[in-house]
């Protein structure tokens, strides 16, 4: 049974977290009420029976009562710790990425939604999700900071430039829901709003079967644009199947642990790989020099978005450590770099000259 549906003034609950959010809501909303009420009610009472010129008895003034100051001291806290408690544990609770989810990519600009699904579908201002299905949000903005805001679902978090935020839920209901951004981002903040659309399953698989909506074009999949991306913009020229003096390999690196320069690691998730293409100098793998272009402002998020899930399918395939031919399913073969000699090339090469070929040979035995 469902008492807050009475209520008219929360939206729907169409997630799996909706209840219990409203729960802790109201219990909060009434505690404060109900003790708004009592000190009110106390004050007028004593104020009225206490006036000047009443008769009450003032004999026995009572100047200290430790039941009293117990009593005052013990409730609120009691009642604060308990509140604290059970939001922290919900809060937790929801803020753990589930270990099977559908990932949606989002990206926030002034003024819309931008969201891609992993088999490429694209959709502006509008999301398509199955019903009772996790699903997990990897978003960020293009340029100000925004916030994914769906009511119905009781989730909303930051969609910030130059880092990943993730927000995961499970929508429970089929139906259409209002997705708002909730952070104030520039004069038509307002309109940057849109719909999600929950489908029952078979309703879901039919529609991203028959290419998501029409208007769109069928888009490549995520991996594969991240393919493109990364043909286009000769990626390969530098990465190959193993690590050479031209650039590391990124064959399995998803996740890894990278040696860099300075002689600390670090774990190449998404966001170590994101400043590692656009920033690539910030971080330098050990054994390399600032040999890389910097990609910042010649990448779209979407294209960076896309470069990851291309990386990381990657990674799949090869067992971290040894050198093996690019090699991921679908025939995607890594070309081995066959430009042309000049002399941005051969600066590079002498450039990363600080490997010497023992060097390099430990690299690859990692
Ligand atoms: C001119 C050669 C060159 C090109 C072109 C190049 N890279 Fe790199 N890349 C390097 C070198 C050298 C390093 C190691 C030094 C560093 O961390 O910057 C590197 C490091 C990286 C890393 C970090 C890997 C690690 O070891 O942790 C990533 C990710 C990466 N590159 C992605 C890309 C992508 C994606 C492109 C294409 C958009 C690209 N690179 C194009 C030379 C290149
Ligand atoms: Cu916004």
């Amino acid at each position: 049974m469902n008492i807050f549906k009475v209520l008219p003034v929360a939206p729907e609950q169409a997630s799996e977290r909706a209840f219990g959010y409203d729960l802790i809501f109201w219990t909060i909303t009434i505690l404060a009420v109900v003790f708004t009420i009592l000190v009110f009610a106390l004050v007028l009472a004593l104020a009225v029976r206490y006036r000047r010129g009443s008769s009450a008895d003032r004999r026995y003034p009572v100047y200290h009562s430790n039941g009293i100051e117990a009593v005052l001291t013990l409730v609120p806290l009691v009642l604060g710790l308990g509140i604290f408690a059970w939001s922290s544990a919900d809060f937790v609770k929801f803020r753990q990425r589930p270990k099977e989810s559908m990932e949606i990519f989002v990206i926030g600009k002034q003024w819309m939604w931008h969201l891609q699904h992993m088999n490429g579908i694209r959709e502006n201002n509008e999301l398509h999700i199955p019903v009772d299905t996790p699903i997990t949000m990897t978003m960020i903005s293009q340029d100000v900071i925004h916030a994914m805001y769906i009511p119905a679902f009781r989730v909303q978090y930051h969609v910030v430039p130059g880092r990943y935020t993730e927000m995961s839920f499970t929508a429970t209901k089929p139906g259409r829901y209002k997705m708002l951004c909730a952070m104030h981002c520039g004069t038509q903040h307002s309109e940057m709003v849109g719909f999600v659309y929950v489908m029952s399953k078979s309703d879901y698989a039919r529609w991203i079967e028959g290419g998501g909506n029409r208007y769109e074009p069928r888009a490549a999949t995520m991996v594969a644009a991240g393919e493109q991306v990364w043909n286009r913009k000769a990626c390969g020229n530098c990465h190959a199947g193993m690590d050479t003096v031209r650039g590391p390999t990124l064959n399995g690196i998803f996740n890894a642990q990278r040696r860099l320069t300075d002689g600390s690691t670090a774990k190449a998730a998404p966001d170590y790989l994101r400043e590692s293409i656009l920033l690539p100098w910030l971080r330098l793998t050990k054994g390399y020099e600032t040999t890389m272009p910097a990609y910042k402002g010649q990448l779209t998020e979407e294209e960076v978005l896309q470069l990851i899930e291309y990386i990381k399918s990657n990674s799949n395939t090869s067992t971290s450590g040894s050198p093996q031919p690019y090699s991921a399913p679908g025939a995607r073969t890594l070309p081995t770099p066959t430009h042309p000699e000049n002399a941005t090339n051969r600066a590079n090469r002498y450039g990363s000259a600080g490997v010497t070929q023992s060097e390099e040979g430990a690299m690859n035995a990692r």
